[in-house]
This record gives structure tokens, sequence and C-alpha cells, in this order.
């Protein structure tokens, strides 16, 4: 098939998933297109069967905001009939939907068909609100094929949108060869010394991931046992979160690691991996922390108890409760073959449900169908 992914190319999830799903494709020996106003964070061009096309946003001065929206519907009707694409992907709702769906009406070619996966916080935050929601809505309706990462966010975009339209969940997946627990003894002696267990959250550090809630929840670990905490990403709450280390006098003992190529070298040294956020649609740092053998707490919102299996590859606790959140942290720390039990069905749950080979497979029976209807 010949493919266009729409998607933002930042290291967040939907970007993260996008490109993880374009390069596999291109292994399948598809053809795929992908259409970003930057190149994703983890894509290289040279592989065999990907190409690349810039969303050039020219300014004016007249604008306050450059239409986005625009170039990439433009950009997406150029591609689609140059390369005489089958199908377009788009990622994220807003406003790739809309703009994907714009370029179908450009074209006006009805063979090619538009799929949007929605993500979480395109429905839940930014399409809910008045200033998105008719378009959403509207592109929602209106595209050929729509997926949801988790029964979870399926079900509330039906709900809130008042849509009656079919929703496939197609959970996101995991590379278990390369989320891998690893024996790096180097890497493991240079964050912490052989007695402290390595705690880890990866965000994209906006307010709902609740990062400070990491440290709070960390300072009372640390009060317990030896322990160090590794942050990796960066956001709007960085400062927040550093003035907070700062506060605690926890400086010896979190490490800011900002973007990191590599979160999987991290997670495969890491002892257990908290995500305390206020939504999630799904958890996708929750499924790689398990790919890796890691057991994980984090609260029990959105999507995650699909993702996390409480008291098998780790806990959920009520979100915000950061002495539930610490204790459990606390009985897997402390418990040596309960740590490893949660590890091993993590890993089990990751390889059965979660695996790359499975999921994209599903995603391809999807474009078939979709393209014969
Ligand atoms: O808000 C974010 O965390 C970023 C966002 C994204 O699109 O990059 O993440 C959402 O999509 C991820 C991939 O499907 C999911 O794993 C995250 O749970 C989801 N975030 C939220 O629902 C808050």
């Amino acid at each position: 098939m010949k493919i266009g992914i729409i998607c933002y190319p930042t290291f967040g999830g939907s970007g993260v998933i996008a490109t993880e799903l374009g390069k596999s494709l291109s292994e399948r020996e598809h053809e795929v297109h992908f259409i970003c106003y930057n190149l994703p964070a983890r894509l290289t061009t040279s592989a065999k069967n990907i190409y690349f096309h810039l969303v050039d946003v020219v300014s004016y001065p007249l604008f306050k905001f450059p239409p986005y929206t625009l170039a990439l519907a433009s950009k997406t009707a150029e591609v689609i009939e140059k390369y005489k694409l089958e199908l377009i992907h788009a990622h994220y709702a807003v406003p790739h939907s809309a703009s994907a769906h714009l370029a179908h009406q450009i074209v006006g070619n009805k063979s090619v068909k538009i799929i949007t996966t929605l993500h979480g916080t395109d429905i839940r935050l930014v399409g809910l609100d008045p200033s998105y929601f008719r378009v959403t809505k509207y592109a929602i309706e209106n595209n050929n094929g729509i997926t949801a990462v988790s029964r979870y966010l399926a079900k509330v975009t039906k709900e809130e949108f008042c849509i009656t339209c079919n929703i496939r969940v197609i959970p996101n997946f995991v590379n278990t060869s390369r989320f891998i627990k690893q024996s790096n003894p180097s890497l493991r002696a240079h964050y912490a010394s052989p007695d402290e267990k390595i705690i880890t959250h990866i965000s994209n550090f906006r307010s709902l991931k609740q990062v400070p809630d990491v440290v709070l929840t960390f300072e009372k670990i640390a009060r317990q046992l030896p322990a160090r905490l590794l942050l990796i990403g960066d956001g709007p709450e960085f400062g927040r979160t550093l003035e907070l280390v700062n506060r605690l006098s926890l400086q010896q003992q979190v490490t800011f690691l900002h973007q990191l190529d590599n979160v999987q070298d991290v997670l495969g040294i890491s002892d257990l991996f908290l995500l305390p956020s206020e939504m999630e649609s799904f958890g996708l740092a929750a499924l790689e922390a398990m790919s890796c053998e890691v057991p994980v707490v984090a609260s029990a919102v959105g999507g995650l108890p699909e993702v996390v299996e409480p008291g098998a590859s780790g806990f959920l606790a009520p979100m915000g409760n950061i002495e539930q959140m610490s204790q459990y942290a606390l009985q897997i720390l402390e418990d040596k073959q309960m740590a490893e039990r949660f590890g091993s069905r993590g890993r089990e749950i990751a390889r059965i449900k979660f695996s790359e080979e499975a999921i994209v497979g599903e995603y391809e029976d999807y474009y078939r169908e979709v393209l014969s209807n």
C-alpha cells in the first residue's frame, strides 16, 4: 500500500507511535510518506520505502497565528497526487483529521481514504474545548476510519461527541526486542551506587503528568531506602519540578535527563517506573517500562488499567494519592521476589498483548478493510 502518515514530530506518545508504525510498515514493503512540520524524532529517512515531506508553515506579518492546518492540507493534497497515495493515516485529531479531510476534498479523489487515530488529549482536552469541538466532531464523523488507542478512549469519544460511527480500538505497541531488560553495569554505576534503587519517570512534563507528584512520591521512598530518581523529558512543568527538587534538598538524588534518544537504555536499568498522571488514555511509557521488566506504579485513570495489570505487573493508586503510591512503590522495592514477578508479568503482557508485530498487523487489516469499503 501507499500510505501517508501525518503526525506531530515530537517525543510525545502519538508522534512516537506514528513513527514506529511507519517504520514497521515500510519493513513490510509498504511505501510510507511522513507529512510533518519537522523530521519525527525517531525517524531516519535513509530507510527503504520511507519518504519525508516537510510542511512549511509560512509566516506573514498579518498572521498572528500561522495557519498550520491549511499548510498541512495543501502539502497532503500535493503528496496524495504526486505519489498516488491510497491512504492517509492522521495521528492526533486536532487539527490533523480536519487537514486530512480537507486534502481529500481538494484532490477530489474518492479512492484515497482517510483514517485518524485518536490519542487522548486531542479528544479529552483540546477536542472538547468549544474552540475545536465542532470541527473535531465533524472530522471524526467524516473520516473513512477512526481508531482509538484504548477502549476507554473509544468510549469517552463516543459519549462526549455524541457520535455513533464505529471506532476501532487498536492499542499502542512496543518493540520488545529493543525495549528489553539489560544488564548494563557501567550505565547503572553512572547513575547509582550498587545499594541504590533506580526509579524512573518519562513524560512531556505537562501539568496533567503531575511530575511534582513523582518527586513527592520519591521523597517518601527515599526516606525508607537508598534510591535515585531519573526524570526523562522536558516541558512546561520543568521549572516547577526543579524548584521542588531544590526545596526538598533532593539535588543529589534526582537527575534530569531531558530529551533522550535511547530511553530504552535507562528503562533497562530501572527498578521502578512512576506515572502519577491526572489523565492517560493509554500510557505508552508505562508499556515501554513493562517491556523492560520494570514494575509500574501509576494512577488508576483512563486507559492505564488496560495496560498495567494491578497486583500483577504493578499497582494503580487513586490519582493524587502520594501516600498510597509511595507505599506501593516500597512494597515492590523491598520485596525482590515481588519485583521479579511483576517484571516478568509486565514483559509477558507486552509480548502477548502489545507486540509491534501483532498490532502493526491489526493496522494493516484495518487499512484493507477501510480501502475495500
Ligand atoms: O499528552 C500527552 O501525553 C501526549 C500525547 C501524545 O499524543 O503525544 O499522549 C497521548 O497519546 C499517547 C500515545 O497514544 C498515550 O500513550 C498517552 O496516554 C496520551 N496522553 C494522554 O492521554 C494524557
